[in-house]
């Protein structure tokens, strides 16, 4: 009995000291070992796992970038890059695979999804774009129903976690990924799908069903319900968030948002006269949504990954790293952007202090093959609701609002919401 358990004491240590010496040999020695960074993360994933699950590491990065330079190693394999040819490099040029992180975000262990499709698939094939709605959702954008966006917000947060710790979604009665309340809402939009069924619907729910319809073995039900989720998710919260971030800095800045009223009073006599299709080439709509998504709208979860040595901004990566872009850093990063934290619409329309902007350096919907499927379902949107808004109603400031955001694949408003004050406008001509 004796000899066994000193045997396997022995085995335990052994194994220990053998990690204990990987893990140094990592720290500091090879490639990696090169990159600036603070000590401790050269040696454990924790604190930077952290500050992801909680969402609040921009101002971590922040303070990292300033104090290291564009290339900041936060874990023993993952690096942060903040300069323009770096992550131009990581998604375009080299167009990187997802992370493995991306594994653990599926709703279902196991169950592939488009999402957490690591590598460049065929997916993009999907005819998103000839989609005219949700399928239902997008109602939320203007809905005051803060349950529903915590429900979608709490996946957000749970896929970081997972993202993090994939193994603690196997400890029995851990939180999985699906609310109830996200299932009664998918269960929702199924059931109107069986009674409104007839006319030929093109909303993004119908393709998926359709998808499901025509190879059900490839496309199971499962695989069918975990995309519809996942649109609804991926669609109706960042889209929500990303236009109040845009009504934001209008009310902040009541000379901007006169310009862009009288854009769209000089274009339309009526609200009824604003459609996607008339809205498509308004300078200054356009421009303040690019502005807006500049300084609001960075994601956090750009997780990449080599599989091969690959030299990035001036360092020799090697494989099985995850690499991640850093937008918030390019999207205000001074020597890109001439008054960088201010909300200016102007530098959208030509030369700025010597600057012309480039669409390129808002990373709001990423870029490369894996950037987001939606995006120009969403700057239509966008343009609808701006547009409608501000033709029907004077928006003013409700003062004393927190700004405060947490970011997790995308970025929320902490406090659930943010207020604007609303009048109902004079008819021009009496
Ligand atoms: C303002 C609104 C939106 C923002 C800021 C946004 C942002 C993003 C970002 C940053 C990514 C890329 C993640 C990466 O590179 O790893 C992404 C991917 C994606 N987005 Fe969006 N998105 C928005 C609206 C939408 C809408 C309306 C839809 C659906 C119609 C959508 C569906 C998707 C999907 C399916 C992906 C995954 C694509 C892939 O993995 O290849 N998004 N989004
Ligand atoms: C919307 O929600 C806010 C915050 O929960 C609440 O104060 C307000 O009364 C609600 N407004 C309406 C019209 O329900
Ligand atoms: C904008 O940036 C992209 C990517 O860096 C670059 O290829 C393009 O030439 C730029 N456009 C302008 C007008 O500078
Ligand atoms: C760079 C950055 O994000 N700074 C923020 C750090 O946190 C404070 C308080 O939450 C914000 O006011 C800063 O803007």
């Amino acid at each position: 009995m004796g000899i066994y358990l000193t045997l396997i004491l022995c085995l335990g240590l052994a194994e220990i000291v053998r990690r204990c010496i990987s893990s140094l040999m990592l720290a500091f020695t090879g490639p990696l070992s090169k990159i600036p960074g603070p000590f401790v993360s050269k040696l454990t994933r924790f604190p930077w796992a952290l500050e992801s699950i909680q969402g609040k590491h921009m101002n971590f990065t922040h303070r990292l970038f300033q104090r290291y330079g564009d290339i900041v190693r936060v874990a023993p394999t993952t690096v942060l890059i903040a300069d323009k040819a770096g992550i131009q490099k990581i998604l375009v040029e080299e167009d990187l695979v997802k992370a493995p992180f991306f594994d653990a975000l599926r709703l279902h262990p196991g169950n592939p999804m488009l999402v957490t499709e690591r590598n460049k698939a065929s997916h993009k094939s999907t005819d998103v774009m000839s989609a005219t709605s949700l399928g239902g959702s997008s109602h939320l954008v203007t809905s005051n129903d803060t349950k529903l966006k915590k429900t979608f917000v709490s996946i957000l947060v749970k896929a970081a976690i997972n993202g993090q710790f994939p193994y603690l979604r196997y400890i029995p009665f851990w939180p999985q990924p699906i609310s109830a309340e996200m299932n009664r809402l998918l269960e929702n939009v199924l059931k109107k799908r069986d009674i409104a069924g007839q006319p030929a619907k093109r909303d993004i729910v119908q393709i998926i069903l359709d998808a499901h319809q025509t190879d059900p073995v490839g496309f199971p039900e499962i695989r069918m319900r975990d995309e519809i989720t996942m649109f609804m998710v991926a669609g109706s919260e960042t889209t929500s968030a990303s236009t109040t971030a845009i009504l934001l800095h209008l009310v902040n800045n009541p000379a901007k948002l006169k310009l862009l009223e009288e854009e769209i009073e000089s274009k339309f006599s009526e609200n009824d006269e604003i459609t996607f299709a008339k809205l498509h080439d308004l300078p200054y709509l356009n421009a303040v949504i690019w502005e807006g998504l500049r300084l609001m709208t960075a994601p956090a979860g750009l997780l990449r990954y080599t599989e091969k040595p690959t030299i990035i901004s001036g360092y020799e990566i090697p494989s099985n790293t995850i690499v991640q872009p850093w937008p918030m850093a390019l999207m205000k990063d001074p020597r890109i952007w001439p008054d960088a934290d201010s909300f200016i619409p102007e530098r959208w329309l030509g030369v700025y202090k010597g600057v012309e902007a480039n669409r390129s350096d808002v990373l709001a919907f990423s870029a490369g093959s894996r950037n987001c499927i939606g995006w120009q379902f969403a700057m239509r949107e966008m343009r609808l609701i701006l547009a409608r808004l501000v033709r029907r109603y004077e928006l003013s400031l409700v003062e004393g609002q927190s700004h405060e955001r947490r970011y997790h694949s995308t970025p929320w408003f902490v406090q659930g919401f943010y207020k604007v004050g609303i009048k109902q406008r004079q008819p021009s001509h009496a």
